[in-house]
């Protein structure tokens, strides 16, 4: 409910905030007159807890902007100038429309979506939208820009993207932070973290980086990128030497034991520290920690289970999956808890993504049913740089005639610029932006079409970090002309002649379907979240939700498709040490103040940020005669960008990193870390390989 205070003109409203963070807090945005004045973390909402992050906490910064786009806007320049003149709705709007029908008449899978989680919104996100490409038979887009090796790889080994809960962490005697700086990118997990930590637990931080995070920790494992895998089995291979392993686990709630053992068997410290970069004895010292952790009551029920130490915990994050072996190393991660009986306990297991719990209505809020029995094919959001670029053929079918953008800036998240900025600056090529600015991927429209942002519409929401599903309120009218993303593909559909009743469902409904009779929709009215009611321990007794019902370490269904059922470590495409040309690894893990390429824009974000940087080992700059804050080439063969070096013990020596994602128009040279990024693809799930990418550095 809109709370009264005690000034009449002023109202709080509870919303949700809408990035692509595991956090998804609760808001409370305070009105007064019609404006926006504050938004705030809501003290009631137990994960949230009052606080927000610097960003969000500066939500009116970027909702007020002077730059947001509030018309439609209409090029008028040569592709990429940025030259816009502003047109009415109408105007725009049948325009579009004219040039779609063209082109469906032809073929509509000349016609792509391409969107991502600018908001993870339910219904500003692919309802709508997805009802209107449906029935448009455009072609599908394989959303893989972030999560799909992991997602992948935990389905095929927990059975869904679930693990333990967050609340748990706070509990926990050991903890794991594997592939992520809990401390930019997943604030309200440190928390619990924290609380544990006070408590007397122990913090291992597993990263090629010194992050913020491994400060906080009681030990860091600096790694070599996309070698977590290798460090995984090696971790098995002493818990099986030194018999630290819960054989009542295994034998009752696993798949494939002897296989996996005789894998582990093969990985002993010293062939891991080798592949990893890192010290036998860190590998050791990891495995001691994590067997201390071994549950020793086998009979122990839902829950209650002791061990010596006490339950071990690993929250892995998405970084470590941005590799080419990231889908098997997630699996190899997911399987530890299983070794030791971790799940016994519910401050035991692994967390990477809790958005499995939700009973989405996802049919029901996109409709497939509307393409009719028609199949589209599907183009990989992770190459749309080649896909751009690609003329039909029987293989591909139609060139890509029209792209429609929403929820995303791909000119600067997606890998590979060069190629990237080829495409879009297409002449031929019909683009139209809905956003709320002028973005890198704005810069290359036909027309930009103004959004709505979180304080201005209705949406319902899951997270990918906690349990509780969350509805947002308007708090705000639209700014000038913007409009939620859904009315902007209402309208369009009726421009389309689609008249489809679905197409008139408001927005609120759409909040209604997303959960249908799952979640109590009057309560998520009256305190904007509701808990799920997932089990505390849910693998203490198996249940795993594989076809197996087990922990599967072998994968019937991997083997199916022709791949190795059994996981490996696999290294990556670009690995450290195998170029002489490009003798460092780069990663590009996200800048604290910046949300990927979100905020990117906001002044006093951006300044706490400074500018574009490279952090580098002095050891490293020293070889190449580089000064500390001086500009510097990072090149490869897909490209060049120049930014300035920090040198500093966030590094280690033979791996640097290109904190992300600037948009490149800040950029010293226009061009941002992604010009340097590949798009060669995982494993498991088709996603991109951000953090599997050799350059090398020189003084500019
Ligand atoms: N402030 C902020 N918060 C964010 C984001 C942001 O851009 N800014 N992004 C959001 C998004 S989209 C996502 S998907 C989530 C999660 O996003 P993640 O990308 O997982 O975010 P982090 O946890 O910050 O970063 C991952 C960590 O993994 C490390 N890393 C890189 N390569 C490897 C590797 O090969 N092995 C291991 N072990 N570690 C590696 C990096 O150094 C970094 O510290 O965070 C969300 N939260
Ligand atoms: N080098 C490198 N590249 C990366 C990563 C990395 O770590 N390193 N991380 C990758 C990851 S994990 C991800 S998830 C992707 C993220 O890539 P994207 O999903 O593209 O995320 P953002 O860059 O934040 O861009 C989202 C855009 O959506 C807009 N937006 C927000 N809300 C709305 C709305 O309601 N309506 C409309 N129409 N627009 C809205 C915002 O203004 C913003 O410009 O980037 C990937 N790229
Ligand atoms: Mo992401």
């Amino acid at each position: 409910m809109p709370h009264r205070t005690p000034n009449a003109d002023t109202i709080q409203v509870t919303g949700a905030c809408p990035h692509d963070c595991p956090d998804t807090c609760s808001l409370l945005t305070t009105v007064e007159n019609g404006i926006a004045i504050k938004v705030q973390g809501n003290p009631d909402h137990p994960h949230t807890a009052g606080s927000l992050c610097t960003k969000v906490s500066r939500y009116t910064e970027r909702t007020y902007h002077p730059d947001r786009i509030l018309q439609p806007m209409k090029r008028v320049g040569p592709k990429g100038s940025g030259q816009f003149e502003s047109v009415s709705w109408d105007a725009a709007l049948d325009d579009i429309a004219t040039r779609l029908k063209a082109i469906a008449a032809q073929d509509p899978q000349a016609i792509l979506p391409y969107s991502y989680a600018g908001t993870m919104g339910l219904v500003q996100g692919e309802s709508m939208a997805g009802r209107f490409f449906h029935k448009l038979g455009a072609s599908l887009l394989e959303r893989t820009i972030c999560a799909s090796a992991g997602g992948v790889g935990l389905v095929h080994t927990l059975g869904a993207k679930v693990g333990m809960r967050v609340e748990f962490f706070a509990e926990s005697r050991l903890i794991i932070i594997w592939g992520s700086n809990s401390i930019t990118s997943n604030l309200h997990f440190w928390r619990y973290a924290n609380e544990a930590k006070r408590a007397g637990a122990k913090l291992i931080c597993i990263d090629p980086r010194k992050s913020e995070t491994a400060d906080k920790c009681h030990e860091h494992i600096a790694l070599l990128p996309g070698t977590d895998g290798a460090l995984a089995l090696s971790l098995m291979q002493q818990l099986i030497k030194h018999d630290w392993l819960d054989h009542d686990y295994l034998a009752r709630y696993t798949l494939g034991w002897e296989q996996l053992r005789e894998r582990a068997l093969e990985w002993p410290p010293e062939r891991a520290a080798a592949v990893c970069g890192i010290e036998v004895a860190q590998i050791e010292a990891l495995a001691r920690d994590y067997g201390a952790c071994v549950a020793t009551h086998t009979e122990a029920v839902d829950g209650v289970a002791t061990s010596s130490r006490g339950p071990a915990a690993i929250r892995m994050n998405y970084g470590l999956q941005r590799v080419r072996g990231g889908g098997n190393a997630v699996r190899l991660i997911a399987m530890l808890p299983a070794l030791i009986g971790a799940w016994r306990h519910r401050a035991g297991g692994v967390l990477l993504s809790s958005s499995g719990a939700f009973p989405v209505q996802r049919a029901e809020l996109e409709r497939p049913d509307l393409l009719a029995g028609r199949a589209p094919r599907t183009i990989n959001m992770a190459t749309i740089g080649n896909d751009l670029l690609r003329e039909a053929s029987p293989e591909f079918g139609p060139k890509v005639q029209a792209l429609i953008v929403y929820n995303s800036n791909p000119v600067a998240i997606a890998p590979d610029s060069a190629k990237v900025v080829a495409g879009f600056a297409r002449e031929d090529l019909f683009t139209v932006v809905l956003e709320h600015f002028q973005t890198d991927t704005a810069d290359y429209a036909d027309y930009i079409l103004p959004a709505t942002t979180q304080l201005e519409h209705w949406d319902v929401h899951l997270s990918y970090g906690h349990t509780d599903v969350l509805l947002n309120r308007p708090a705000i009218a639209p700014l000038g002309q913007a409009q939620p993303n859904t009315l902007i593909f209402r309208e369009l559909a009726a421009r389309m002649g689609f008249t489809d009743a679905c197409f008139a469902d408001t927005d609120e409904a759409l909040c209604r379907m997303a959960y249908g009779d799952k979640v109590d929709f009057n309560v998520l009215l009256d305190q904007g979240f509701v808990t799920l009611p997932t089990s505390d321990a849910p693998f203490a007794q198996g249940n795993f939700p594989t076809p197996s019902g087990k922990c599967e370490f072998f994968s019937q269904r991997l083997a199916d498709q022709g791949l190795d059922g059994l996981p490996d470590h696999v290294p990556n495409h670009e690995p450290a040490h195998s170029s002489q040309a490009y003798p460092l690894a780069m990663i590009s893990p996200p800048a604290r103040n910046f949300l990927n390429s979100s905020f990117v824009n906001v002044a006093s974000l951006r300044a706490s940020e400074g500018e574009p940087l490279l952090e580098m080992h002095p050891l490293d700059a020293a070889a190449r005669q580089i000064q500390d804050g001086s500009v510097v080439r990072v090149f490869n063969a897909r490209g060049e960008h120049r930014c300035r070096v920090s040198l500093n013990q966030r590094a280690r020596v033979g791996v640097v990193h290109g904190l992300g994602v600037w948009w490149r128009k800040f950029g010293l040279d226009g061009t941002n870390v992604n010009q340097l990024t590949s798009q060669a693809l995982t494993d498991l799930g088709h996603a991109p390989t951000f953090y599997d990418c050799l350059v090398e550095v020189q003084a500019a």
